[in-house]
């Protein structure tokens, strides 16, 4: 059995959002097209509070695009974004809602980021979306959405890890692109890792 997941189409990634991405709207209607298409629609939310670590304005000296120390790990300081219940953290207007059957949260853990779907960036917390799969008897996911280089990359690469086939639908996809290069970059550590790009 197939999956869609739908990676944080938000109004924070989209233009206007806090954190826009190029292009961001662009996916919608290459959502909106695959959605019919499968029997299960999953999409995750990116779901912060409003004090969450990963944000610049919580650390004095910190700048959105620093890379700082959170809680041992590497984290690069964001806008504040996808705040819990705020307008942001909303899907965006236009995308098929009626056609997703779940959704599911992350990066509720004020202390560590959640780009993948699966598992917060330490790999500490896992969310229901690997039980969720399984219980479905899911074997290969289709997964597009915001940002290729950071969330919809970490889901493709634990999706791969945990054994699922994995393939990334490109055209359903935009990047943040810090570095110029990231989401060419992301792209093909995606494909070394195993995940077929279509
Ligand atoms: C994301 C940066 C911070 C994403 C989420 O959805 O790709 N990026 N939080
Ligand atoms: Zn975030």
């Amino acid at each position: 059995m197939n999956a869609l997941i739908l990676v944080d189409i938000q109004n924070d990634f989209v233009q206007g959002g806090a954190l826009a991405v190029k292009d961001g709207k662009r996916v919608l209607e290459v959502a909106n097209a695959q959605i019919p298409q499968f029997e299960l629609v999953v999409a995750t939310q990116d779901w912060h509070p409003p004090k969450h670590g990963s944000f610049a304005s919580q650390h004095a000296g910190v700048e959105v695009g620093d890379v700082f120390d959170l809680d041992g790990l590497a984290q690069t300081a964001w806008p504040d974004h996808c705040i819990q219940n705020t307008q942001g953290a909303e899907f965006v207007p236009g995308l098929n809602v009626e056609g997703i059957h779940e959704v599911v949260q992350k990066g509720t853990d004020p202390s560590v980021d959640s780009y993948s779907g699966f598992f917060d960036n330490g790999w500490r917390c896992e969310t229901r979306l690997r039980a969720l799969l399984e219980q479905r008897q899911v074997s290969h996911l289709f997964v597009m959405g915001l940002a290729t280089d950071y969330c919809v990359k970490f889901t493709v690469l634990d999706a791969l890890d945990l054994g699922f086939q994995t393939s990334l639908i490109e055209a359903g996809c935009r990047g943040v692109d810090l570095q110029p290069g990231d989401v060419e970059e992301a792209i093909e550590e995606m494909k070394q890792a195993g995940a077929a790009i279509v």
